[in-house]
């Protein structure tokens, strides 16, 4: 093998190596992982009843006080299309298609999922600053794709009202 051959495969490797680090060391330390949570659910009913039945879409608050924001994703709208959280407070966001697959993605955020019918997304995370982040579907997803946004609203804490355990939150009013 010649000389120049063998210094470009090291060189390489060290590439190949020095990319897989960076993978790693970026998923334990900013939580950059990709999403695996394989939950199956029918995209044709699950409006008639369960999690994702309107009622139960927004922003709801967990015994332990974390919240979890459940969002229906369809052509060409997140429903609802403003969502309300608190700063400083753990954020477990549920998704679900009910046609094609969407993108839901929070700039600045470690938020960023693929939203499959069939299968519900999960990503969890914690917003260090109050402010709107809008979040536009990342995934093409047809002729009125780039209309498809929404947006989050974090408030700080004592501007997040305390929920009853049924009770659910959104800004779609605003
Ligand atoms: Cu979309």
């Amino acid at each position: 093998m010649a000389r120049t051959e063998k210094r470009w495969l090291l060189l390489m490797v060290g590439l190949l190596t020095l990319f897989m680090a960076i993978v790693v060391a970026s998923t334990m330390t900013s939580a950059l992982h990709p999403p695996s949570n394989v939950e199956t659910i029918d995209p044709v009913t699950l409006h008639l009843g369960g999690e994702f039945a309107e009622s139960n879409l927004g922003t709801a608050q967990e015994p332990d006080g974390s919240l979890t924001a459940r969002i229906v994703a369809d052509q060409y709208a997140f429903v609802p299309y403003c969502v309300k959280l608190a700063v400083d407070t753990p954020v477990k966001f549920r998704l679900t298609s009910v046609d094609v697959v969407h993108g839901f993605l929070l700039p600045a955020t470690n938020v960023n999922t693929m939203v499959v019918p069939g299968y519900v997304a999960e990503v969890r995370t914690r917003f260090t600053r109050p402010g709107v982040y809008s979040m536009p579907c990342n995934e093409f997803c047809g002729n009125g794709h780039h209309g498809m946004w929404a947006r989050v609203i974090v408030v700080p804490k004592p501007e997040f009202p305390a929920l009853a355990p049924t009770e659910r939150s959104s800004c779609v009013q605003q």
